[in-house]
């Protein structure tokens, strides 16, 4: 008896078994999800695959979010093998390498910022409007993964930031559309962790270790932790909770000054 027995779930952004969607997809099916997989290449199928007969072995499908046709494809494939579908999940994100540091305003050009939007914030809508029709008479659930970039200006994060603070309000706007059928629209905030789209990121030991220093929790978060808050968004059990956006960050965006030389004095 799990809390997602029975529910089918599409899950993008899995990379690697570090992604945070691995994460996710491992929660989910031991929660008793049946789960399908997408790979954004060629050079990602086959570790997708591995990742797929870990959990379940269900459909593993091919998504490149910036083209509609293979976002069309998706749900005609499952609509086929499955009929329906209650869960989705965003785990995508990306900006061009060379606009994640230095001047947001001097590194930021049109195109990356376009390219930004358009993968990591425009994508969730499409990803709704393509499982919408499959939703129908369930109790649907869209989750996407967001970053305290979003909220906050913090050092490099730079466009990222923009198109996570579009994706959030994406959140809240979906939540309003559809929450007359049902479907329920959330976002989990994840600490950092390193995965794949952290590597290459100067100076990520730094952060991670800063904010484990600063986190209430003093500790960073786990792909486990935000698995587990992911699929519990996804299932009945958090059936009240809609446009919401959850952090499983240790409690590092609720505080200020912490590590600091004023922390822990008088
Ligand atoms: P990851 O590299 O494992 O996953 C990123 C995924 O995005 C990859 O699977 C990649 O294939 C996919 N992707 C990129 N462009 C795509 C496209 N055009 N079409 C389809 N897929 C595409 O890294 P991750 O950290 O697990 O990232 C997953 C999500 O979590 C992202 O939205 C990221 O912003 C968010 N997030 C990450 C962290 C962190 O510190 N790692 C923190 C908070 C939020
Ligand atoms: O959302 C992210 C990562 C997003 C990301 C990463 C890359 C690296 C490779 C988007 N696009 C690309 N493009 C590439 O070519 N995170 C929350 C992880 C992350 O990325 C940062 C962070 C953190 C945390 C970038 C700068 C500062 C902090």
């Amino acid at each position: 008896m799990g809390f997602l027995d029975n529910r089918k779930a599409l899950i993008t952004g899995v990379a690697s078994n570090r992604s945070i969607a691995w994460g996710i997809a491992e929660a989910m099916h031991r929660e008793g999800a049946e789960v399908a997989l997408t790979y954004q290449n060629e050079k990602l199928k086959r570790r997708v695959e591995q990742c797929s007969e870990a959990c379940g072995g269900g459909p593993v499908l091919p998504l490149d979010v910036a083209d509609d046709a293979q976002i069309d494809a998706v749900f005609k494939s499952l609509a086929d093998t499955w009929s329906h579908l209650d869960i989705v999940v965003h785990a995508v994100g990306f900006a061009p390498r060379d606009e994640l540091e230095g001047s947001f305003v001097e590194n930021t050009t049109r195109a990356g910022f376009g390219m930004a939007h358009d993968i990591s914030a425009y994508s969730f809508i499409a990803l709704a409007r393509g499982a919408r029709p499959l939703m129908q008479g369930r109790n649907g659930s869209l989750l996407t993964l967001t970053y305290l970039g979003g909220e906050r200006a913090l050092p490099n994060y730079n466009v990222m930031g923009a198109a996570k603070a579009s994706l959030e309000s994406s959140v809240r706007y979906m939540a309003s559309d559809l929450g007359a059928e049902g479907i329920r629209v959330n976002a989990v905030s994840a600490g950092p962790i390193r995965t794949l789209a952290a590597s290459g990121i100067g100076d990520f030991r730094r952060m991670l270790d800063f904010n484990a220093a600063a986190a209430p929790m003093r500790r960073n978060v786990s792909i486990e932790e935000v698995g587990n808050t992911s699929a519990f968004l996804c299932s009945d059990l958090a059936s009240g909770i809609t446009g919401e956006i959850v952090h499983v960050d240790g409690g590092f965006h609720s505080v200020a000054l912490a590590g600091t030389a004023m922390d822990g004095e008088g």
